[in-house]
């Protein structure tokens, strides 16, 4: 028969458990420190790369938020593990402080041995001590539930041991959740740019896009300048890492004539630009959401690079960010690189990489390292996070006129406007083209200005007659007079290709 002590003492264990992961994270973040976040690595790491890569191209955030859950139950698991056996000790010690320390150090060991880090490993051992001396209770003093001692009396009795282990647990609860609130809603930084004369210049740049921007009926449509809240978001981890401008640094690393640490401060006394720069993840479909444009701050990486002197055989980088994401791909295409720290007039937003990010012109979305730490010149080619997953998504993007939902107006007047953007890299959109009778005949559609900007999608517009037929067809010729590929492929390996083909009406 179990006794009411060891049932007890497993819910003890559980809340423990959760306090620890919860003083973690209220000491840590979402960032490596955390003790989630080594096991959710691993869990990602671990997972094989189709299964990784279909659950984040169709599951999106729900396929981290299961990962993630995962994560956090091993975590508590073992937590909660580590204080049974505080309780246990104690238990046979029947002294409340051999549980106390057992707990509290088992914690602290299990805690820097999953992170590394001591300091963080505090925030999750004391709590987890807290739940063990303010949970138990001596076995001598409790007993089991008809087996109810003279000793309960002198404590209060079964009703009492139960009423404080209610209140430990009530009380773990408490602050697991307020732990998860408050830290969720300690403000993301969508400040200015501190230096007002760098966001200043940014305004102008932004001015001039919108300008540039054709003007379409549809409000959801947007034009030359994706909204930061609506910029799309490619992610290998569920939280992004907390690196503040004062922590971070970015450091050159292997192959080099001489290495070289670059701190924030010295980044952004370096030349300023604000360059209107477009994206695009290999992983969408032909006609996905994950295109987006924004005006960035920051300061071309060449002069950077050129410092450290790269000498590696295979002219190749390996770029690291905090978050453990990596990829490879040619020195000479990192030099045109832009460092930036700033998107649309604003501080680099937590989830697009701040405090840094790296823009490299005309390639697709995943070289565009976030939370930049390193880069490593190479003697050999290594494969990026995604390669190793079956992905080839290093090299320059495809050319691709888009049509989305919210480009498809009906006009009072019985006609159908049609808008989207095109984007064909560094090469540029030359022209857009539409037929609307499913192929047989095409027209030249209305275009944005072209931008002085080397890496920058174009908008387009075409308003028709639809008496007949609606059969859509939109494609793009780049700036180099090629027409983009009427042949079809899926996204895997290399990126979606063909031309978007609807029925409109
Ligand atoms: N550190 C880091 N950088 C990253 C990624 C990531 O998961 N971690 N995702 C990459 C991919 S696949 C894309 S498409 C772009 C998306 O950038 P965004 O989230 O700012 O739109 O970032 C790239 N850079
Ligand atoms: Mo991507």
């Amino acid at each position: 028969m179990i006794s009411v002590t060891e049932h007890r003492d497993a819910f003890l264990a559980a809340a423990a458990g959760a306090a620890a992961v919860a003083g973690s994270y209220l000491v840590t973040g979402w960032t490596p420190s955390f003790v989630v976040r080594p096991i959710d690595q691993t869990i990602v790491n671990q997972t094989p790369g189709p299964v990784v890569t279909t659950a984040i191209e169709t599951l999106g955030d729900a396929g981290h938020l299961i990962h993630i859950a995962m994560a956090v139950a091993v975590a508590v698991g073992l937590f909660g593990a580590v204080a049974f056996a505080g309780l246990r000790v104690a238990a046979r010690a029947d002294r409340r402080a051999v549980g106390v320390a057992a707990a509290g150090v088992g914690s602290w060991l299990l805690a820097a041995g999953l992170t590394g880090v001591s300091a963080g490993a505090l925030g999750a051992a004391l709590p987890a001590a807290a739940v063990v001396g303010l949970g138990w209770v001596s076995p001598r003093s409790d007993g089991t539930e008809d087996d109810f001692t003279e000793a309960d009396d002198l404590t209060g009795g079964v009703d009492a041991v139960r009423r404080r282990t209610l209140g430990v647990l009530a009380g773990t609860l408490g602050f697991v959740g307020a732990t998860v609130v408050g830290r969720r809603s300690v403000a993301r930084s969508d400040e200015p740019l501190p230096d007002a004369p760098r966001s200043e210049g940014a305004a102008a740049r932004l001015q001039e896009l919108e300008t540039a921007s054709l003007s379409v009926e549809s409000d959801d449509l947007h034009g030359m300048v994706s909204p930061i809240g609506e910029f799309y978001n490619v992610d290998i981890a569920e939280f992004d890492p907390e690196v503040t401008a004062a922590e971070w640094s970015l450091t050159f690393t292997g192959e080099t004539g001489s290495d070289r640490t670059v701190d924030f401060d010295e980044l952004i006394d370096r030349p300023v630009e604000h360059r209107a720069i477009t994206l695009r993840c290999v992983g969408e479909d032909l006609n996905g959401p994950k295109l987006d444009n924004a005006v960035w701050t920051g300061t071309p990486i060449r002069p950077l690079l050129e410092s450290v002197d790269p000498q590696g055989d295979c002219n190749c980088a390996m770029l690291r960010g905090e978050d453990g994401y990596y990829v490879q791909f040619p020195v000479d295409v990192l030099a045109d690189g832009f460092l930036a720290w700033g998107m649309n007039g604003k501080e680099l937003p937590s989830g697009h990489g701040h405090p840094v990010r790296v823009l490299i012109p005309g390639h697709w979305g995943e070289t565009n390292v976030k939370w930049l730490s390193e880069i490593e010149l190479l003697n050999v080619e290594d494969d990026g996070y995604w390669e190793e997953r079956g992905w080839e998504g290093t090299g320059e993007v495809k050319t691709v006129a888009k049509l989305w939902d919210e480009g498809i107006t009906e006009l009072s007047d019985g006609r159908i406007e049609l808008a989207g953007h095109a984007y064909a890299g560094t090469r540029g959109i030359d022209r857009v083209e539409v037929s609307t009778d499913g192929g047989d005949t095409w027209t030249d559609a209305d275009l944005s200005e072209a931008l002085p900007d080397a890496d920058v999608w174009r908008q387009w517009r075409h308003t028709f007659d639809p008496d007949g037929s609606r059969e859509v067809v939109v494609r793009a010729v780049d700036g180099e007079g090629t027409l983009q590929t009427g042949e079809s492929t899926g996204s895997v390996p290399s990126g979606a290709a063909g031309w978007v083909r609807r029925t409109v009406g």
